[in-house]
């Protein structure tokens, strides 16, 4: 009588040789390096893209070099962190570069949001880089009506040594307090148009609907869909 082991192999074995589009689905599925070191951001693309595409952080590739940002655009940002990694390790890699901009900041923290708290020396002992941010975000919109803003997010992607740019955006507003224990970032004060919650306060399927990232990130599956193998 079959053991289950050998059941499992021969129902695998004839799936294989009887259905080519297993073949297929297999040789389609693209394996790309992300170049981040934030593992947030590696869940959020990878539900976005779906089984098609694998995306491998720089923790699965074994690549722990702190990765220089030191570019005036996200623009150049997304591009120095992808090229960074495409030289040293030689694979395809996609790096994106996200800022938030706050129309009555002139579109501060933009290219300095990760480090916002940080340039002005105001980070507390004992407290995270994202509080941080978030509460001198706060504190230089008090007393200001105007609220709007929007997350920005680039991806650069290089593939044979070429680079290809995707851009996504999502506009909404500045709380003046913080909401939701989910997501990161600035997520616990940022509320998209047309939702009454922040991103904090959404699961991941719901923030992926709209965001920034999920947007870019659609327009960087589309042109690796139709890129020839
Ligand atoms: P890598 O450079 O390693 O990719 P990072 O966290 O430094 O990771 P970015 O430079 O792209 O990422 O982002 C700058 C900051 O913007 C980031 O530290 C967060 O504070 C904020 N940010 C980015 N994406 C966000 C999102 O989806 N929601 C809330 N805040 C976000």
């Amino acid at each position: 009588k079959d053991t289950f082991a050998a059941k499992t192999i021969r129902l695998l074995c004839g799936f294989f040789f009887h259905v080519p589009g297993c073949w297929i689905y297999f040789r389609r599925m693209k394996e790309l390096v992300f170049a981040t070191h934030n593992e947030h951001k590696v869940l959020e693309i990878q539900a976005v893209l779906g089984d098609e595409f694998r995306i491998m952080s720089l923790h699965k590739v074994g690549f722990s070099d702190e990765i220089p940002e030191d570019r005036h655009t996200l623009e150049g940002n997304a591009s120095q962190k992808a090229e960074y990694v495409y030289e040293r390790l030689g694979m395809d890699c996609f790096a994106d570069d996200t800022g938030l901009e706050v129309a009555a900041l002139d579109g501060a923290p933009g290219v300095f949001s990760a480090r916002y708290a940080e340039i002005s020396n105001e980070v507390k002992q004992g407290e995270t880089i994202p509080d941080a941010n978030m509460r001198k975000l706060l504190k230089q919109l008090e007393g200001i009506h105007e609220r709007r803003a929007l997350f920005r997010t680039v991806i650069v992607l290089i593939i044979s040594g070429k680079q290809y740019t995707f851009e996504g955006v999502v506009e909404g507003t500045i709380l003046s307090l913080k909401k939701g224990t989910g997501g990161f970032g600035y997520d616990p004060v940022f509320l998209p148009n047309g939702y009454g919650k922040t991103f904090a306060e959404m699961s991941l399927k719901e923030k992926n609907k709209i965001s920034h990232r999920s947007r870019a990130v659609l327009k960087l599956a589309d042109f690796l869909k139709n890129y020839p193998e």
